[in-house]
């Protein structure tokens, strides 16, 4: 299958990104989740040395099960859109990285009955995401050491682990989201290709 080439990718920035990694990992359709640092112009961020970064959550998803539209109704459901936290780190950004998402931005900012006059939540064209540190990815599943134990067994590494759609599942799970996996999105895994 090449079912990974047929994913896109959305971010988000929604506060401290353990909390969304797990809740974008429980929707369906979504098969990947990664968490990084994006929004700004500092090069090579860290989480120690994030300058004006702010911490996302990107989201591979297959547009065939789940549209972007539906990934926006669930950001605003994830944040106060009226309220830009202090810190720049956690600040609520809807990035947008293809005409065809920005057009399903534009028309769920026209359906929607915001005041736009009012709205804080940042829209930015996505530049650079870089991936997070290894120890934030999935951070609810690392409290889960049989869970990791298991991927540790099959000789998963951190990328590994960090890409594997079943061990985005199983970090909402393990964050006490409800998850549906009808067939367990084996056809995703890079690994079972
Ligand atoms: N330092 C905070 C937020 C972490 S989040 C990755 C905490 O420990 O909850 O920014």
């Amino acid at each position: 299958s090449n079912a990974p080439d047929e994913t896109e990718t959305a971010t988000f920035g929604l506060g401290c990104f353990w909390g969304p990694d797990a809740a974008a990992g429980a929707i369906d359709g979504v098969v990947r989740t990664r968490v990084g640092y994006a929004g700004g112009t500092k090069p090579d961020p860290s989480y120690d040395v994030i300058g004006d970064h702010t911490e996302v959550v990107q989201a591979a998803y297959d547009p065939d099960r789940i549209s972007f539209r539906k990934l926006l109704e669930w950001a605003f459901s994830e944040q106060q859109p009226y309220r830009q936290p202090r810190k720049r780190q956690y600040h609520n950004i809807v990035f947008t990285e293809t005409a065809d998402q920005h057009e399903q931005l534009q028309a769920f900012l026209d359906d929607s009955d915001f005041d736009r006059d009012r709205l804080e939540t940042r829209f930015e064209e996505l530049d650079e995401c870089y991936v997070a540190e290894d120890y934030h990815q999935k951070f609810q599943l690392r409290g889960k050491r049989w869970i990791t134990d298991v991927f540790d067994e099959a000789n998963y590494d951190a990328e590994d682990v960090r890409e594997s759609p079943a061990a985005a599942k199983l970090n909402a799970h393990a964050a006490g989201h409800e998850v549906d996996v009808p067939f367990l999105e084996q056809s995703y895994d890079r690994r079972s290709k």
